[in-house]
């Protein structure tokens, strides 16, 4: 069985819910690293008041005892702090009162899940859509990847994620390596390397706040040590750099998805595209740069995974677009209570974790198998095949 999760709850429900199937035993968890990624996530200039009320943290309820897993279902909670103002709105039983009681919600935003959801599932109180649309539901899916990481750091593989760019402010490309990438992004109040983008960068959030306005970007997310021959090209559902972006793409207000230099290679002739083949003893065969963002064919070249992830501006505006109210057809402008002006360094560990379980997925259906020690002589089997060949 591959791996997979799902996960459920509501922004204002009691808590977020995932299931992971297929996971094997004796994959030691550090909960703190969980709860760590989890509050990552939280962070960056740009988010609103509702991260003041929250603090993450990742509950096991299932398929782990004494700090490993045991090979059944991974059961994670992550709690929502700011329920307790919402437990009659959100009430799974029905409550008396009309719209005011329910905060029903009839007047969609532009840009959001709303109008398309309530059409699609009949819905005439658009909360039914909004609450479980919103990007609360990636702190559930930060709680799997994290998982995943843990598995991928038991075989030396890193995952790192950096903003590149926010409006039109862009940072200098990070040439460090991953270690010191991680340790530097995290001082960073928007995750970059370079200072003085950051400081134009925070300036740029400062500003479009104050005019009641959202800013989105791009984030970029690097992962090391990948083994070559993950995914493959034989199927069109089985390449793995098509399962990123697809996950990629799946993050709340993502638009887009490059993989290395993206779409720089359609400018460029393809001698100045492709990354030459190299060998030696020590590195065995390897690449002279990096351009394919560690792909070609669908499959992992063993160079260093690339991905990048385009984020529109947050559609919740203190400043809204015109909109039609679904009562009255009636044109109106609505007032917002709470947002965040911008999620873009947040998006980036949101990134890392999408990309993280992506990466772990395609590397149990390589190395599968229901133990810990089992993958690893898959692997240590296979990476003797690959230096002998
Ligand atoms: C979100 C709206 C805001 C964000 C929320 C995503 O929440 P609220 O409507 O409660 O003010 O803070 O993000 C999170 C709660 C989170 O954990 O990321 C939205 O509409 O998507």
């Amino acid at each position: 069985m591959s791996l997979r999760y799902l996960t459920a709850g509501e922004t204002h429900g009691p808590q977020l819910t995932a299931i992971i199937e297929g996971l094997p035993s004796n994959l030691e968890l550090d909960f703190e690293a969980l709860s760590f990624q989890l509050q990552r996530r939280q962070k960056g200039h740009g988010r609103g008041r509702r991260m003041q009320i929250e603090t993450d943290t990742a509950q096991i309820v299932g398929g782990v005892r004494h700090g490993r897993t045991t090979g059944a279902p991974v059961a994670l909670v992550v709690e929502n702090k700011d329920w307790k103002h919402w437990t009659s709105v959100m009430n799974v039983e029905p409550i008396e009162g009309g719209d005011e009681a329910k905060r029903r919600v009839h007047r969609p935003r532009p840009g959001h899940a709303d109008l398309n959801g309530g059409l699609k599932y009949n819905l005439k109180d658009l909360r039914n859509v909004l609450e479980r649309s919103s990007a609360r539901e990636t702190a559930a899916r930060v709680a799997v990847g994290a998982v995943a990481r843990q598995l991928l750091e038991k075989f030396g593989i890193q995952v790192a994620g950096h903003v590149v760019s926010i409006g039109n402010v862009e940072a200098e490309a990070p040439n460090l390596p991953i270690d010191e990438l991680i340790r530097v992004t995290e001082e960073s109040p928007v995750r970059v390397a370079d200072k003085a983008a950051e400081q134009r960068m925070i300036e740029l959030i400062d500003k479009t706040k104050e005019e009641g306005d959202s800013i989105g970007g791009v984030v970029e997310c690097i992962v090391t040590g990948v083994p070559v021959g993950l995914g493959s090209h034989v199927q069109w559902d089985r390449k793995l750099d098509g399962r990123i972006a697809q996950a990629v793409v799946s993050i709340n207000a993502f638009k887009g998805v490059e993989i290395g230099i993206g779409f720089e290679a359609a400018r460029r002739p393809g001698s100045q595209v492709h990354d030459p083949i190299l060998y030696s003893e020590e590195k065995g065969y390897h690449r002279a740069s990096n351009n394919a963002g560690g792909f070609e064919g669908g499959m992992t070249n063993g160079e260093p995974i690339v991905v990048r992830g385009v984020m529109k501006p947050i559609p919740t505006l203190y400043k809204p677009l015109p909109s039609v109210d679904i009562d009255t057809k009636e044109p109106f402008t609505a007032q917002v209570e709470r947002s965040d002006a911008c999620a873009v360094p947040a998006a980036s560990v949101v990134l890392e974790h999408v990309v993280a379980w992506e990466v772990a997925k395609a590397f149990l259906e390589k190395f599968g198998g229901d133990s810990m020690e089992e993958i690893r002589a898959n692997l240590d089997n296979y990476l003797r095949q690959v230096a002998e060949y």
